[in-house]
């Protein structure tokens, strides 16, 4: 077994008796109230979760840990993933002991390759993704014991097992994906001494050396995590919480992931970039990208990759992003459009008074980045948002279980009960 099942049980140790003293000393505190307006307007801004693994303050964004995300724009997903987990970036020898534990899980079942091939070929990729993880569900180390009997204390060990496999595996299906619906070739077995970036990139085919490579471990780190509200990881932690194994929950929260407000916001993003290169023949001038703004808003869609539900700031990964290709190709075509587009929006949205946020999101930057080193399949990005939010969710579904969370259940009323509270007031 490796380290970090020990030092989880130790910390988890810890973390059960804080919660319980808290609930005890100051369970009756109010964290929020709740609005009709928020009930109407899709709970936002209700406190009413506890996530441990990361928060997003609106005005910082990305916080893992207790670190901000730009203190960890170095790091590799193996130590992103420990830090999610425990709380704490792992030692030299942690780490050595929990990348070498996930080197021996990469091995996928080879029936999920059936299962892929034998999807209609215009799939999403995003649904062979989803299809892919929940084809493995009988590989769950908590279903299997659940069934056999388990104790609730140790229910977070056997989810901990599948958080490590899923991980472990999710480079190779999504590299599979890649190949299988673009016709790439033949499926590339993974390489049993590579890290999960270097694999990644080696299973997907795509020639892009040192550069490519760093640009996939920061692509995988950014996306990690954003807090326990977002619809992929409510999702992914509803479902956990009636004790469905993590293959169901996570192919769950996937698919909430796979919705154009939220992860596919990428490939739209990059689709509309495109279009308006396209239609102005290059990179648009200033005028051109405010008529294109105007015409998007007022056919009724929206801007993809600006505003958010959180935060009100830019959001600090898109920052990420920008520096990264600042640095590596500054006079790449599509990324001066991402810049230029970055110059004119917000002081566009700011126009249209019921936009909160009209500052970049990650998914503003994120496509372009990939385009530039031939992934040009932009139905294809999600797919790797989600390879690297698989950290996030798993991780706050093994802390959910360590810490006994019960079923999440939250109280509905109806369209009569609001109409008797506001005439009866
Ligand atoms: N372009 C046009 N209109 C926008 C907008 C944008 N980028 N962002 C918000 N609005 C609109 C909303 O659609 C909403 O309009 P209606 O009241 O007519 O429905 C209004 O402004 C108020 O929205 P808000 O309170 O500012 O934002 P929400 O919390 O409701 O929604 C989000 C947040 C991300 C869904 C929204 O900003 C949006 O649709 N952005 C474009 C899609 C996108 O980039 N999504 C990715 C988010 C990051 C992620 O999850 O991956």
């Amino acid at each position: 077994m490796s380290i970090i099942f020990e030092n989880l049980n130790k910390k988890i140790a810890i973390w059960r008796q804080e919660a319980k003293a808290l609930v005890e000393k100051g369970g009756n505190k109010v964290l929020s109230e709740v609005t009709v307006a928020q009930a109407y307007g899709g709970m936002r801004g209700v406190r009413s979760l506890i996530c441990d693994t990361s928060r997003v303050p609106q005005d910082e964004g990305l916080i893992i840990r207790g670190t901000h995300l730009i203190k960890l724009v170095d790091k590799t997903p193996e130590e992103i993933f420990y830090l999610l987990l425990t709380g704490d970036l792992p030692s030299k020898d942690e780490l050595k002991d929990f990348s070498e534990d996930m080197k021996k899980r990469k091995q996928v079942p080879s029936y999920v390759w059936d299962v892929l091939k034998a999807m209609p070929k215009d799939s999403h990729p995003m649904a062979m993704l989803d299809t892919a993880i929940l084809s493995m569900q009988k590989e769950s180390i908590f279903f299997n014991q659940y069934e056999s009997g388990l104790k609730k204390e140790d229910y977070w060990k056997a989810m901990l097992e599948d958080a490590l496999n899923i991980v472990a595996r999710i480079p190779a299906i999504a590299a599979a994906v890649y190949r299988l619906r673009f016709n790439k070739g033949n499926i590339i077995a993974p390489d049993p001494d590579m890290d999960i970036t270097g694999d990644y990139v080696h299973m997907l085919g795509i020639e892009g050396g040192e550069e490519f490579r760093d640009l996939m471990r920061l692509y995988l780190v950014a996306h990690c995590d954003h807090e326990g509200g977002n619809v992929s990881a409510l999702t992914t932690q509803t479902i956990n919480s009636a004790l469905s194994d993590l293959y169901y929950s996570l192919s769950g929260g996937f698919n909430g992931l796979a919705g154009p407000l939220h992860g596919l916001a990428n490939q739209e993003s990059l689709k509309w970039i495109l279009e308006t290169m396209e239609k102005y023949g290059g990179t648009p001038s200033k005028e051109q990208i405010k008529e294109i703004v105007w015409d998007t808003l007022n056919a009724g869609k929206v801007i993809p990759g600006y505003g958010h539900a959180v935060l009100r700031v830019t959001d600090p990964r898109f920052e990420a992003f920008l520096n990264f290709g600042s640095k590596h190709f500054p006079d790449d075509p599509i990324f001066k459009t991402v810049k230029s587009i970055f110059e004119i929006v917000p002081e566009e949205l700011k126009k249209v008074e019921k936009i909160k946020n009209p500052y970049p999101n990650v998914d503003a930057a994120s496509g372009s980045m990939l385009y530039h080193y031939g992934l040009k399949e932009f139905s294809y990005y999600t797919v790797v948002f989600a390879v690297s939010r698989s950290l996030g969710l798993t991780a706050q579904a093994v802390v959910n279980r360590a810490m006994l969370s019960p079923i999440i259940r939250p109280k509905s009323v109806t369209t009569q009960f609001v109409k008797d509270l506001i005439s009866k007031a």
